[in-house]
């Protein structure tokens, strides 16, 4: 039915068809036309509702495919090898499970959708249809288990620079995981690894990324804390010219890692786009909470916080918020 409709307003494109018209025409009631208008919506088809006039198509989602993913990404090795999905659970789970059948670094694997997106300690990542970025890749890294926290850094950093390339937001970096416009998070990074006590085996960088999503896309509880490229510039972005604009820059600032296995080279950069740097902050870990002003980075991805009575604090993880006097 759902598509029976999207034929019709595709049909009628730019023009108000009522919704009489279309309960008529496939003997459905009004009701259920509104029903399934409302969800093609969801899906990211622009459809105007007036009363007395109807719904009108203005614009239809970019749908991701392979092909053009693929055609002019300017990598070397991320993204020679691309699976793309329309719905999958996580594209974490799925990237960790070709990790473990041997497929090689730099596999890319994409969803329009996630059902059980991730974030951190079982934390849920909201990923609805077509205004996203739902990626995760494969990397084989030739390091050790504790320099994995600083890649989180490094691919924070990439993504952050290749999205100021494309767009004129002021996007900033927050401490270890969020990139956030005016203290909003348009997008997190989930790094998850295979690892021996001494040796990583591979590691899947996930990444969501809101681009064209809207605030009825997230749930009442992220509308404060949430948003997207879209919500921020007024402006749509090409789901595919994003991609492969930050899979260039992930695959440069991974390069440039590589050599030193550490945030060393990349560190005043990355202060200069951190969000918290400076700030008084009170960071959330698995078992306490630590206040303090951020005074600095470490080469290893630790963030260096400095209390009321002027101890240092070393920190590896952890979730970081503004302190408001
Ligand atoms: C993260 O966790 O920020 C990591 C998110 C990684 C998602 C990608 S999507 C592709 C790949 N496949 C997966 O299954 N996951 C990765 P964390 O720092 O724990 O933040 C999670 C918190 O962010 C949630 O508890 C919400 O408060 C908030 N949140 C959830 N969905 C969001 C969204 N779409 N945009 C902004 N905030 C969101």
């Amino acid at each position: 039915m759902r598509k029976k409709i999207l034929q019709i307003l595709c049909d009628n494109l730019g023009k108000y068809v009522s919704g009489e018209e279309i309960s008529t025409k496939l003997g459905v009631t009004r009701a259920a036309v509104c029903k399934h208008v409302k969800a093609l919506k969801a899906d990211g088809y622009r459809i105007v509702s007036k009363s007395r006039k109807g719904h009108m198509l203005i614009d239809s989602p970019e749908i991701l495919s392979g092909f053009q993913l693929t055609c002019g990404l300017e990598t070397n090795f991320i993204g020679n090898n691309m699976y793309v999905y329309d719905s999958v659970s996580s594209t974490n789970k799925l990237a960790r499970q070709l990790a473990e059948e041997g497929e090689v670094e730099g596999t890319v694997v994409i969803a329009e959708k996630q059902t059980a997106g991730k974030g951190r300690m079982g934390r849920q990542w909201v990923s609805p249809p077509a205004g996203g970025l739902w990626m995760s890749i494969i990397l084989k890294p030739d390091i050790k288990p504790n320099n994995v926290a600083c890649l989180t850094l490094v691919i924070g950093l990439a993504i952050c620079k290749g999205l100021r390339e494309l767009t004129d937001l002021n996007i900033g970096l927050k401490w270890p995981n969020d990139l956030v416009i005016g203290g909003k998070k348009v997008c997190g990074i989930l790094m998850e690894l295979s690892a021996e006590v001494d040796r990583v085996n591979y590691i899947i960088a996930g990444i969501g990324l809101n681009i064209n999503l809207e605030a009825y896309h997230f749930p009442d509880e992220l509308r404060r804390t949430a948003t997207s490229l879209y919500m921020e510039s007024g402006q749509r972005y090409s789901r595919i010219r994003v991609a492969q604009h930050i899979l260039c820059s992930i695959e440069q600032y991974y390069i440039r890692f590589l050599q030193t296995k550490s945030l060393a080279e990349m560190k005043e950069e990355y202060k200069k786009l951190s969000t918290v740097l400076g700030k008084d902050v009170v960071i959330t870990t698995s078992n306490t909470n630590i206040y303090g002003r951020v005074v600095d980075f470490y080469d290893d991805g630790s963030i260096l916080l400095l209390d009321d009575e002027n101890v240092q604090h070393k920190i590896l993880s952890g979730d970081v918020s503004l302190r408001f006097y």
